[in-house]
């Protein structure tokens, strides 16, 4: 299986985060993709390979051209108006009932303003090389899915920073550019094919919701903690599932905390029935590893012969599969359960 990787992901690489009321060290660290690297690196059906450049114009394709320019040069900006910061965070969040029965938010001017214009929360830290780190990340995403157009079964993009919790035209979650949207809309636009996107992480994939609501081209089906009691909380329910011409091509199966194996796996089986049902020809995951019994930010509690097994369930699709990485934060874990998730999806012998 080809694995693209590039360490530019190292370029992004933030300090501290606030959540929770509290200012503490990020969980989205550049040590997550370089354990997974070394972890496939010993294995030689694991091939690495470099990704190409593919410049702005099929993030744009999804993402809001505003969102792009904010992006690559918010951090200068910042800097020419206050003290040196490391990593910059929005203090004023433009929520729509600030402006409520005033008028519609434009762009505003000055950077303090536009930060709160551009992200939703507080965890998501702009560094000095972010932007450049997030559109190597964009690059990891398309060289993988490029190498399934070119019909390799299946490729694994080793983004980072991830993608899912990026909208439109707002940042937050750890993620500036929606990998796995900008990816799925590339492979539903040149092949003219439905495409769907399984998010596996543990969090909701909101970006990528919203980004396809409305269409029926690109389903949208992912398993999660339910919003009721876990980040990003404003998505994930039930009841969502699509809206105009994409009414029912989005799917969500919360899950309730403790779920294990077994129900997980049962569940994952309803998702895939609905993938099949859409006939997608082409598949995107989002592989998020934060559903380990052991990682530190999420309450289910899947094994690692879990995450094979769920590889393997994917597997059952027979679909040209490109898998993207999100999340996954039991750091001492991560190569062997993202190898474990991959060599479930190729039906690689297990190993000791
Ligand atoms: C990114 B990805 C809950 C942590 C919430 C932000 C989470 C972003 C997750 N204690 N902080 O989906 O793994
Ligand atoms: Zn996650």
């Amino acid at each position: 299986m080809k694995v693209v990787y590039t360490l530019r992901h190292r370029l992004h690489h933030p300090e501290q985060e606030f959540e929770h009321s509290r200012f503490q060290k990020p969980f989205e660290t550049p040590e997550r993709v370089e354990i997974i690297q070394a972890a496939l690196m010993a294995d030689p059906r694991y091939e690495f390979v470099a990704p190409d450049e593919w410049g702005t114009g099929p993030i744009a394709a999804v993402h809001d051209p505003g969102l792009i320019r904010f992006l690559e040069t918010a951090w200068q900006e910042y800097q020419a108006t206050h003290p040196y910061t490391r990593d910059v965070v929005p203090d004023v969040f433009a929520l729509p009932g600030l402006r409520f029965g005033i008028g519609d938010p434009i762009e505003p001017t000055s950077i303090d303003a536009r930060l709160g214009h551009w992200c939703y929360e507080t965890t998501t830290p702009l560094t000095h090389g972010s932007y450049d780190a997030a559109r190597s990340s964009v690059d990891v995403a398309l060289s993988a899915a490029e190498a399934v157009l070119s019909g390799e079964r299946w490729a694994y993009g080793l983004c980072r920073p991830p993608g899912h919790h990026a909208a439109r035209s707002v940042y937050g979650g750890y993620c500036f550019f929606n990998n796995a949207a900008v990816v799925a809309e590339r492979l539903a636009t040149s092949t003219g094919s439905r495409v769907t996107v399984l998010d596996l992480d543990y969090h909701h994939g909101n970006g990528t919701q919203q980004i396809f609501y409305d269409r029926a081209d690109v389903q949208f089906v992912s398993l999660h903690g339910d919003p009721a009691r876990s980040y990003p909380y404003h998505t994930g329910f039930a009841e969502e599932c699509g809206t105009g011409p994409g009414l029912g091509s989005t799917m969500n199966l919360p899950l309730a905390a403790g779920v294990e194996d077994t129900e997980y796996l049962r569940v994952l089986d309803q998702a895939l029935s609905a993938v099949s049902a859409f006939a997608p020809e082409m598949l995107v995951i989002s592989l998020g590893l934060d559903t380990h019994l052991e990682d530190p930010i999420s309450d289910l509690a899947l094994s690692t012969g879990g995450l094979r097994a769920a590889g393997a369930a994917v597997a059952t699709l027979g679909l040209p599969t490109v898998v993207l990485q999100e999340g996954g934060y039991a750091i001492d874990l991560l190569g062997e359960n993202a190898r474990a998730w991959l060599d479930g999806l190729a039906g690689y012998e297990q190993r000791t």
